[in-house]
């Protein structure tokens, strides 16, 4: 083997001597210029440098992957009471309910009165009667005085005179079914209001209610109220005469006569003025 230190001028004589059969003149001219530049050997290390400034900040690296779900919380305590809400809208009303069970019977009701009823007709009659008669007066007392057959009155009594010829009896159940009786004058008062009663009718007698029917002798008022300080009697009356005569009558004067109670004629009822 040929070192290192002998090979490298050899090849620099060989590069040489192609270079002079090339270049002949040139090589001879200048073969003392030519400087050979051949690299020295290899230095020493140097000292170690500085530490460096830091370098820039990495890239922002992936996201991770995502952890497990953790544990359930306990129970947590009441809440306290909500506010009260609005009121709600009116229900749809419901269907009618079943009828309910049959009641009790009532009380028995009172018996139909009739009498009462009658009375109150009687009445009404009795006033008809009046209204009717004082409705005739009002017409018939300016032309014609004398034919009047109204009604007649005193402070307590109406008269009336009923020109229908009835018998004592008979006159006295149609004053009593309107709620009066045949006239029964105990005054002198009362006796002469009859009497012009009769005067101005044009009539000379009529029956008034007087009679001795239950006791001979002993006349009495035909509601058996007694005479006691007025009478009207005619002279020598009353005398029974015929032994038939247990009825009154009063004659235009206004004097009393006893007579038979069946012969019929115009008769005078009263009526109290409180229940007239
Ligand atoms: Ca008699
Ligand atoms: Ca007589």
């Amino acid at each position: 083997m040929i070192g290192e230190k002998l090979l490298l001028p050899i090849i620099i004589i060989i590069i040489m001597s192609v270079l002079s059969l090339s270049y002949g003149q040139q090589l001879t001219e200048e073969s003392c210029s030519v400087q050979i530049l051949v690299p020295g050997l290899k230095g020493e290390a140097g000292e170690k440098g500085q530490k460096g400034a830091p370098g820039r900040p990495g890239r922002v690296g992936p996201p991770g992957e995502i952890g497990q779900t953790g544990l359930k919380g306990q129970k947590g305590i009441m809440g306290r009471y909500g506010k009260v809400g609005p009121s709600g809208m009116k229900g749809v009303k419901g269907d009618m309910g079943d009828p309910g069970p049959k009641g009790p019977n009532g009380e028995p009701g009172a018996p139909y009165e009739c009498t009462p009823m009658r009375q109150m007709i009687g009445e009404m009659d009795i006033l008809v009667a009046q209204l009717s008669s004082e409705l005739k007066f009002i017409k018939n007392a300016l032309p014609s005085p004398a034919a009047v057959a109204g009604i007649k009155e005193t402070d307590s009594k109406v008269y009336l005179l009923v020109k229908e010829e009835k018998r004592y009896s008979d006159a006295e159940a149609y004053c009593q079914t309107r709620g009066g009786h045949l006239a029964m004058p105990k005054d002198e008062g009362a006796n002469a209001a009859i009497a012009g009663y009769i005067t101005e009718a044009g009539l000379n007698r009529v029956y008034i209610g007087i009679d001795d029917l239950h006791r001979e002798g002993l006349f009495t008022y035909v509601d058996l109220s007694a005479m006691t300080t007025f009478s009207k009697w005619r002279k020598g009356e009353p005398n029974n005469a015929y032994d038939d005569e247990d009825c009154a009558e009063m004659v235009a004067s206004g004097e009393w006569t006893d007579v038979a109670c069946h012969p019929t004629m115009f008769f005078v009822c009263e009526f109290d003025k409180e229940s007239a």
